[in-house]
């Protein structure tokens, strides 16, 4: 056992990276593989943990949000997705714009849409989608279409990824998810996700956004086929993206680490232990040092491990999504109060300090801490 400014480690290896943490140098290749592999959970948590304090103090945001999926239909066969479906298929689904609006209220910050690249559904369809959103909700922002979405509207609309953004821009989007990066490794492409983008289109679809004034999020597929050296590159290609971004560009906001949900995919026996969880989230931290916000992500890791990733490097927890339909179901009087409550809780609990915020990270509402 070695105390170390502060941090007690039980695993050697992790205490050249906290020199290197504390000096303010930035960690390599070698370091992210060792955080990766580090059983010794605790001194890992407070190094992560340090550098969260660093940026965010103890604070730790959520928005009150939404997602809408308005379609499932998608020409994509990706094997870890379980939510695609082909025409004829029982659980298909297309909601139509009433059925879009009818998700949407004003006590919503956020609307967060997305869905399958639908065989028949041209541009003009997800645009209107934005647009009478915008129209319909002033208030309500608008986080809406992955980096695959937006590369499949350029295709059908034979037209630039700038050209596309631009028009949603002034439809009235504000800013995209990070969904759709998967991992960006030939070989897990090759795999997994092989009629989908690759890295290299997924990245000029950002920077066309970040040159836009629009700020985006970040993803990572974790947990079935991708090793860690996988993981760490993906790590290592978004900082080098962060870094090359102009001085007026809008940049990544927040890294989400999304646990696979292996459901019927064959592709994993069971979900990332809480182990693996923990580790990715203090990994990130640590690795993706020009990044805001480490987001875990409740929905996909489970309120357990997202609870515990606040003290691991986390410091968002994205949104209330749908727990307000459930609160509704038990007859709430305000659903999306109850929903709040629910997460101002949850990071009381871990010792943080709640904050509200919007979907461009504006603050809503700060509460005392615990
Ligand atoms: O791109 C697909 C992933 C993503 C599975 O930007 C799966 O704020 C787990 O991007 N198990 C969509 N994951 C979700 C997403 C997201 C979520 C929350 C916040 C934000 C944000 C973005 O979900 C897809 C894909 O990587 N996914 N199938 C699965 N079986």
């Amino acid at each position: 056992m070695h105390l170390v400014h502060g941090v007690v480690f039980r695993d050697p290896a992790l205490i050249p990276i906290w020199e290197k943490v504390l000096a303010g140098d930035r960690l390599g290749f070698d370091d992210g593989l060792t955080t990766l592999r580090t059983w010794d959970l605790p001194a890992l948590g407070r190094m992560a943990d340090h550098a969260a304090r660093a940026r965010n103090g103890s604070r730790v945001q959520f928005v009150v949000n939404r997602q809408i999926n308005p379609t499932n239909l998608c020409v994509l066969s990706c094997v870890f997705c379980d939510f695609a479906a082909k025409p004829g298929d029982a659980h298909a689904y297309e909601q139509d714009m009433d059925e879009v609006l009818a998700q949407v209220s004003d006590e919503l910050s956020e609307v967060h849409i997305v869905g399958g690249l639908h065989p028949k559904w041209r541009f003009d369809r997800y645009l209107g989608i934005v647009r009478e959103i915008r129209q319909r909700f002033p208030r309500v922002q608008i986080k809406a279409w992955t980096a695959v979405e937006i590369d499949w509207f350029a295709r059908i609309e034979r037209t630039s990824i700038e050209d596309i953004l631009v028009r949603l821009k002034e439809a009235g989007l504000d800013t995209l998810p990070g969904g759709g990066a998967e991992v960006f490794s030939d070989r897990v492409r090759k795999e997994t996700f092989k009629t989908k983008i690759g890295r290299r289109r997924w990245f000029e679809v950002h920077r066309t956004a970040h040159r836009l004034g629009i700020m985006t999020n970040a993803t990572l597929l974790y947990g079935h086929i991708e090793t860690y050296g996988e993981r760490v590159d993906h790590m290592l290609q978004l900082r080098a993206a962060q870094d090359a971004r102009g001085p007026d560009d809008a940049g990544f906001a927040s890294f989400i680490p999304l646990a696979l949900q292996p459901g019927n995919t064959g592709l994993a026996e069971r979900q990332a232990s809480v182990l693996e969880d923990l580790r990715t989230v203090a990994s990130a931290r640590l690795m993706l040092d020009n990044f805001p916000h480490i987001k875990a992500y409740w929905v996909m890791l489970g309120e357990n491990s997202a609870a515990m990733a606040l003290n691991f490097g986390a410091s968002d927890l994205d949104g209330t999504i749908g727990e307000e339909k459930i609160a509704h179901f038990a007859q709430a009087k305000s659903p999306v109060g109850l929903a709040r409550e629910r997460l101002v809780r949850m990071i009381r609990d871990a010792g943080k300090t709640p904050v509200e915020r919007d979907a461009l990270y504006n603050v809503v509402q700060v509460w005392e801490a615990a």
